[in-house]
């Protein structure tokens, strides 16, 4: 009897090794998220928000997370953001009001 709880025990573990195995795995794509260079970039953020365009190339980037950009639409700002070229988007992690129009915003 005692063996087959030993037996029972052991399988139990391996089976919760098997578990966060898997959960590791599902974790990878967030963990290449993060790992996405984070870069500066100064542009403008469309009217409606949800996209923005670099001064230096005039290209347009779709905002992923436009929540991160809300009370900024239309405003010349430098975005420090996760850029996903692949998929034209960029992941917003923190905005700052472009100094040449700040004077304008703060009309806002
Ligand atoms: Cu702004």
């Amino acid at each position: 009897m005692k063996k087959l709880i030993t037996i029972f025990f052991a399988f139990s573990l391996l089976m919760c090794g098997v578990t966060v195995a898997q959960d590791t795995m599902k974790q990878d794509p967030m963990k290449s998220d993060k790992a996405a260079k984070e870069v500066k970039i100064t542009g403008k953020i469309s009217d409606d928000g949800k996209s923005f365009v670099n001064d230096k190339d005039s290209k347009s980037w779709t905002i992923n997370n436009p929540e991160a950009v809300k009370g900024h639409e239309g405003h010349h700002v430098t975005l420090s953001a996760h850029v996903y070229a692949d998929k034209g988007e960029v992941h917003v992690m923190s905005l700052k009001m472009a100094a040449d129009k700040a004077k304008k915003a703060s009309k806002y």
